[in-house]
Order: C-alpha cells, then structure tokens, then sequence
C-alpha cells in the first residue's frame, strides 16, 4: 500500500495494523478537524473528549485516525481494550453471534453465553467459596447493583466511600464519587446514605497501612456505625482518583474489619480488573477476598458488559425479579467476554503487565531521578502513574500536567490524566503493545516534559 492509500482507504484494525508512530498532518488533521465541528453542532457540550482525532481503526498499541495519522495508544480507552483493539478471537465470536441472533432479553428466554460468562467469572474472580453473578451494561450499573445487592442481604442502608474514590456518573455513583469537577457540580441532590471514609494515600499521607485503616474506621465507626453500615465500596488501587495504590495492611484491615461487623467489603475492579495490574485482579494483589467484586471494561474487548460476582449467599439475597435489565448480559458482548477470558487465560498477558509494568516504570524513575517535577512514580502491572508536583512546594501542578499531556498527543501519543488535583499522567496500553512503541511512547512523554 503507497502512503496516499494509507490516507484515502480505511484500514482494517487488529494487531496486523502497522505498530508504528506516523503523523502525515498535525493534528487533528482536516478530516479530524471536520468531524469535530460536527461533534460540537450535534453532541451535547457535556460529553468532552481527550484526543481531537476521527478514530478510524486500532489495533494493537495504535490508533489510526481518518487522515492516516498513526497514534499510539497508552490509554486503551480508559483500561478498556487491554487484550488489543479488534482482538482476532472477540472479532470471530462478535461475528458468529451477531448472525446467530442479537437479542433475547436474558429475563424473557435466557441463552448459554450469559450463564458461561457467570460461570467463569466465578471461576477467576477471588477466593474459592461458592460465588454467583449478575451482568449489566456499564460499570455504574454494576456498582448501583452491588449497592442493592449489599443493602437487601444487610437490611442496612449506609454505604462508605473513600476519599478520591470514582464509581460512576449515574445518581448513586456519583454520590459515590469523590471528585466535583467534572463528575457531580451542578447535578444534585445525590442519594443519600452515603458516607466518605479517608484513604491510604502513601505519597501524601506518610500513614502505614495499617495507622491509615485505623483512621478510616475510626471515623466509620463514629460517623456510620456499623449496625447502619450495608456496605464498604473501595477501588483496590483507585483509577480517576489518581492511581492510588494505598500502603500495604490497608485493604486487608479494612476487610477484617467489615467481617467482623456483618458489613458487605464490595472491591470495584472496573479499572484494575483482567490482568490490568499483572494479577486477574488486583485483589489478588493484596490478598484480599471480597464479598462482592463489580468488574466492567476490560471484561469483553470492547463490547459494553459489566458485572456483580460474588458470595452466593449474598448474591442470592435479591428477590425473583429484584435484577436485570432489558440488555444486561446481551448475546454479543457475552460471546465478546468468553473470547476476552480465554485470551487472558491462554495468551500470557497477566505476565505482559507486568512486563509493560516494569518497562514503565523503569522509564518514569529513571525521569524522577533528572526531574523533580515528578513527585511520585506508582502502580502495578500495566497500570502506572506519575504525579506531578511544583519542585519547591510539592504542591499538585495540574497546569504542568495538562500541558504534557496535550503536547503528547499532538506529537501522536494518546495519554489520560486523573487525580482529584488533576495531577497525575496515568498509563493504561492494550497489554499487546510492542516493546519499541512502548518505549517511543514514553520517549515522547519525556520531550513534553522537557519542554513544558
Ligand atoms: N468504577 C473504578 O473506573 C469508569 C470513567 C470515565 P462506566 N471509569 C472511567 C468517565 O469520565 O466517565 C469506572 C471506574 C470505576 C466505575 C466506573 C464506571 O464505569 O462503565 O463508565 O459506567
């Protein structure tokens, strides 16, 4: 194919798409451009966006926009298409499904995909008890269940949040949310009975563990009380927030803690879930068992599919027709799951986070130690993060950050920020990026810093 082709045909996505950085405008490139002001005069002004670009095709560690622009991916989508975009076996499985039929609705004539995906979610996810799920659409909506789940088990109403803590945009889950802007200003009232309890912030904080959950449930217990208390909701490392990965003894006290009191310890993996962080899910990590696990992004390579599993006792709480939905565990994002799953359980990518894991690392360190404007360096597996600091105060610099990351996608790497400071440069690459691009990709990142 000569480069004016590679403008002019859409190319196919998958992992045969070229790995490589290629910027043929600047962008966003005309057609991008086009296709922007179109967004602005037809989608509503809420829904923003991170790169100006017209997606075109993806594939492995690459994005192509509709001007033949190459970008690489370090964001998977916000940690959602880990195993590579357009996966070869998700495609084949999407294909077949999609002939086969499109929708039932699983509570009119239920269909073996949406048991299977239930069966092997109990398998993977943590701990050996006998465990049963429940499929939704979206992570918010898994976490709404969860919360109703917990509450009909407990016959308690309040729910604990953390600091810095994200589960969602819908009205629960933003009560849930820590964060104002963007998520919640100007969109209450929020549900009530929620309750926020502080966080393990080993950077800031200078707690152990185990002083941390102390803290935490010292207040819970004055706040909340355990007799009101349905639930705790924590992201074992937490992703809008700011890729927080709290001291080590937090999470485990914090679950002793809820044992102890009849309260459900609900783990929201949505982000860290699916070889993500070098485990099949980072409470594994940590040596943690949750009650209930909500799971949703990485889960169907794409394909909107999220999920509550968990403790059958608790699971089974809910009442005949209590859970559902007309399209939770639809036909074609449950056979884009069983094909996700097999690929993660047979194709070494929880070894690859790590890998990625290490190279990035690696990388972000060797900067730290040039560059004090790197005030912290954290993460595991395949998800990792740097928070940015003013080098005389230590003080979150989100200006910096900004102008990082915007230079980086200008020069065709896409990177996501977070942190309630808006501090932080957070790396989430499909787990199938090739090394070099890996490494061209943070060479990138390093130049805008240099320059900003
Ligand atoms: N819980 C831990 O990370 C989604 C949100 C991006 P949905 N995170 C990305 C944005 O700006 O909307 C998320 C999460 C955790 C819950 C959710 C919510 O998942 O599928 O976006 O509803």
């Amino acid at each position: 194919m000569t480069a004016i082709e590679t403008v002019t045909a859409t190319p196919l996505g998958g992992p045969s798409l070229p790995q490589e950085r290629r910027l043929v405008t600047s962008i966003p490139g005309p057609r991008s451009h086009e296709l922007l002001a179109r967004k602005a005069a037809a989608v509503a002004a809420g829904v923003g966006h991170t790169a100006p670009i017209e997606a075109v095709a993806a594939g492995g560690g690459v994005i192509v926009d509709a001007d033949g622009n190459s970008l690489i991916d370090l964001g998977s989508g916000i940690a959602v298409t880990s195993l590579g975009n357009a996966h070869p076996k998700v495609v084949e499985a999407v294909q077949a499904q999609v002939a086969q039929f499109t929708h039932t609705c699983f509570m009119v004539s239920p269909y073996e995909s949406y048991v299977a995906v239930a069966e092997a979610l109990n398998r993977i996810t943590p701990g050996d008890h006998v465990k049963k799920s429940a499929l939704f659409n979206s992570g918010a909506e898994a976490v709404e269940n969860a919360i109703k789940i917990a509450r009909k088990h407990t016959k308690k109403q309040a729910v604990v949040a953390f600091d810095h803590g994200y589960h969602g945009r819908t009205n629960l889950t933003m009560a849930l949310t820590a964060k104002a802007m963007p998520y919640k200003s100007g969109f209450g009232p929020f549900a009530s009975e929620i309750y926020r309890a502080p966080l393990s912030y080993p950077y800031r904080d200078g707690l152990t563990g185990p002083e941390a959950a102390k803290k935490a449930i010292s207040i819970i217990e004055k706040q909340v009380g355990a007799d009101n208390l349905a639930a705790v909701i924590i992201e074992p490392i937490q992703g809008e927030g700011g890729f927080i990965v709290p001291a080590d003894g937090f999470l485990n006290a914090i679950v002793d803690w809820c044992r102890a009191n009849d309260v459900v310890f609900i783990a929201d993996e949505i982000q860290t879930g699916f070889a993500r962080t070098g485990a099949m899910f980072a409470s594994d990590r940590f040596g943690i068992v949750p009650d209930l696990i909500t799971t949703a992004k990485g889960i169907a390579g794409g394909l909107p599919l999220a999920a509550v599993t968990g403790r059958a006792e608790i699971m089974d709480a809910a009442h005949t027709g209590g859970l559902g939905g007309t399209y939770g565990g639809n036909p074609i994002a449950c056979a884009a799951a069983l094909a996700a799953i097999e690929a993660f359980e047979t194709e070494g990518l929880i070894e690859r986070a790590n890998e990625v894991g290490e190279i990035l690392v690696g990388r972000l360190r060797d900067l730290q130690a040039q560059d004090p404007r790197i005030g912290d360096v954290r993460g595991h597996g395949a998800m990792i993060a740097a928070e940015f600091v003013d080098s005389t105060t230590g003080e979150p610099d989100a200006a910096l950050t900004s102008a990082v990351a915007k230079a980086c996608i200008a020069q065709g790497v896409i990177v996501l920020t977070c942190g309630t400071y808006g501090n932080v440069i957070r790396f989430l690459p499909p787990l199938t990026i090739p090394d070099a691009l890996l490494h061209e990709g943070i060479d990138v990142v390093a130049a805008a810093l240099a320059a900003a």
